[in-house]
């Protein structure tokens, strides 16, 4: 018996146009989830909702070093994109609390040290595939594609339910190419969207 998660990374304020690291485009990726959610309405595609949050203190390392100041806890950045449909979400797993190491994936913190409650979240509610959209593809969603293969989730990545920040530009194709040359199935939302259920 497999079941299924849909996992939508951080798809925040600050990650939207307007925020602080905003990814090009990042709101067009929310009808795309609402409609998944929306089509789910009997847990036919997904037993599970999780959504994840970037959700770092003020004085978090990354601020001083590489990104501008975003998510912080409580903010207004740090919010879940108000047009995004909430009723449906199981679950929610926040990453990035500890100032001294990022955690670009929802499972684990750059140093692959702690673990979030995510990965013993899915093990107890018997989930053997997740699909993962989200922000930003070239960052979180390619760090937590990555992780749910090496745990040994059959894991697909919703490839039009995500954007990328891009610094350079083909960021978010590369991250693709390694996502799927790592054993991820590229899939687009409209393949689950057209199943007959
Ligand atoms: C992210 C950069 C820094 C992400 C989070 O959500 O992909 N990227 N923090
Ligand atoms: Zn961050």
């Amino acid at each position: 018996m497999t079941r299924q998660a849909l996992i939508i990374v951080d798809v925040q304020n600050d990650f939207l146009p307007g925020g602080s690291l905003a990814a090009p485009h990042g709101d067009e990726i929310i009808p795309v989830i609402n409609k998944l959610l929306d089509k789910n309405r009997d847990k036919k595609l997904f037993s599970l909702i999780i959504a994840t949050q970037d959700w770092h203190p003020e004085n978090h390392e990354s601020f001083k070093t590489l990104w501008p100041v975003h998510c912080v806890q409580h903010s207004h950045g740090a919010e879940l994109a108000q047009n995004l449909n909430h009723s449906k979400i199981d679950k929610i797993i926040h990453k990035g609390q500890n100032p001294e190491i990022d955690s670009y994936s929802a499972f684990f913190d750059n140093n692959h040290q702690q673990k979030t409650e995510l990965d013993e979240y899915l093990k107890k509610n018997d989930i053997t595939d997740v699909y993962i959209l989200g922000l930003v593809t070239d960052y979180c969603v390619k760090f937590s594609v990555l992780d749910a293969i090496s745990l040994g989730y059959k894991t697909y990545l919703i490839e039009d339910g995500c954007r990328g920040v891009n610094l350079k530009p083909g960021d978010d194709q590369k991250a693709i190419d390694e996502m799927k040359n790592q054993g991820a199935v590229i899939i687009q939302s409209s393949s689950l969207l057209k199943t007959r259920i």
